[in-house]
C-alpha cells in the first residue's frame, strides 16, 4: 500500500502535546474533513474543535475507537495517548494500562479491521542505564527502569510481532523530548525544556527539576510533526525497521538551553533542584545515532538550539506579556 491509500485519519491522543499540533498540520495536508481528532476527556481547543471532525473515546475503551473508525471509515491511526515517563512513576499501573492494554486494543483493531496503516510513537525511554550514552546505536540494549521505558521496549516488540505475523503496517519512532510552543506537555522528564520558556519570558527566573549538566536528546515540534509524517507516508519496501526508529535533532544541558535563553532575555536566571526525575533522566542517553531513519526513509531534521530558542521566544512572548 502506498501514502495514497491513507485516506480517512483518526488521531488519537488529539490533545495532547504532539497529537495537537500533529492534528493541524495533518488537516492541512490530507483536508479538514479526513482527520478525526480523538480526545479522553480534556477539552480541546477552539482550533481543534472548528477545523475538523471531533470525537470522544480511548484506547481502553476499544468500542469508542471502533465506532469513530466505521462512523467516518478510518483507514490510518496516529496513536498519540501516552502516559509519559514522570507521572507513569507515580502512577505505574495507569501507564501500563494505557500505554500497553490501549495499543494491544488499537492492534487488534488494526489486524481485524485491516486498516492501511497505523503509527504508535516508541521513544529513547525505551534504554536504559546499560545503553552506550552517546551515538546511541539503532539495535542496542533495552533496559529501561521506568514504567513508561517498559511500555516503550514491550511496545516496539508488540507491534513489529503485528506486523510480522498480521501484515499490519505499523510504524513508530523513538521520539526524544519534544519541545513546543502550542500545548504544555504532559507529564514528562524532559518537560522542564518547556516550562523554562514560559518562566524566563514571564518571570525571568526559572527553577529546573534535573541538573545544570544533564544532557538529553531533544527535539524541536516542527521537526517532530515532519519525522512522523514522513515515515508515515515512506515506501513500506525501503524500510527495513518499522516500530522503533532512533531519530535525533539536538542534544543540549539544561545550562545550554539556559544560556540560549539568556541570549534573548538577558538577565534570566535558571536554578536547578533535581526532584525524582532526575534518575529518570540519568537512565537515558545523551545523544542518539539516527542513520537508520536518514537511510531508510530520507530524516533531515531542520532546527538547531539557537533556531529553535529564537522561534519559541518569538511564538510565546506575545502571549504572555
Ligand atoms: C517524557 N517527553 O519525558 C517524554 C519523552 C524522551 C522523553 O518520552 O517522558
Amino acid at each position: 500500500m502506498t501514502s495514497s491509500d491513507m485516506k480517512r485519519l483518526l488521531v488519537i491522543g488529539a490533545v495532547g502535546q504532539i497529537g495537537s499540533e500533529l492534528t493541524m498540520e495533518l488537516r492541512a495536508r490530507y483536508g479538514n474533513d479526513n482527520v478525526v481528532a480523538m480526545g479522553r476527556k480534556t477539552k480541546p481547543s477552539e482550533s481543534l474543535l472548528n477545523s475538523g471532525p471531533f470525537e470522544w473515546g480511548n484506547v481502553n475503551d476499544p468500542e469508542s475507537i471502533i465506532a469513530a473508525i466505521e462512523k467516518h471509515d478510518i483507514d490510518t491511526v496516529y496513536l498519540m495517548a501516552a502516559i509519559l515517563s514522570a507521572v507513569g512513576e507515580q502512577k505505574p499501573q495507569l501507564a501500563y494500562d494505557v500505554n500497553m492494554n490501549g495499543l494491544y486494543n488499537m492492534l487488534e483493531i488494526a489486524r481485524e479491521r485491516e486498516l492501511t496503516r497505523m503509527m504508535v510513537p516508541s521513544s529513547i525511554a525505551a534504554f536504559g542505564p546499560e545503553t552506550p550514552k552517546d551515538n546511541t546505536p539503532q539495535e542496542t540494549v533495552l533496559r529501561p527502569t521506568t514504567m513508561y521505558g517498559v511500555t516503550k521496549v514491550a511496545g516496539e516488540l508488540l507491534a513489529d510481532y503485528y506486523f510480522k505475523r498480521f501484515g499490519v503496517d505499523v510504524r513508530g519512532l523513538r521520539y526524544p523530548g519534544i519541545i513546543s510552543s502550542e500545548t504544555l506537555p504532559g507529564g514528562g522528564t524532559t518537560d522542564y525544556a518547556v516550562e523554562i520558556f514560559y518562566e524566563a519570558i514571564k518571570n525571568k527566573r526559572y527553577t529546573c527539576f534535573v541538573r545544570e549538566d544533564t544532557v538529553l536528546p531533544m527535539m524541536y515540534m516542527p521537526d517532530c510533526i515532519n519525522a512522523t509524517i514522513q515515515l508515515m507516508e515512506a515506501d513500506l519496501g525501503k524500510l527495513k525497521h518499522h516500530s522503533d526508529f532512533n531519530v535525533a535533532a539536538l542534544s543540549f544541558s539544561a545550562g545550554e538551553l539556559a544560556e540560549e535563553i539568556r541570549k534573548h532575555i538577558p538577565g534570566f536566571e535558571c536554578a536547578y533542584e533535581p526532584d525524582f526525575r532526575q534518575q529518570i533522566a540519568d537512565s537515558w542517553p545523551r545523544t542518539i545515532d539516527d542513520s537508520a531513519a536518514r537511510e531508510e526513509w530520507g530524516w533531515r531534521p531542520e532546527y538547531d538550539l539557537p533556531g529553535m530558542v529564537e522561534d519559541m521566544i518569538e511564538k510565546l512572548t506575545p502571549r504572555l506579556t
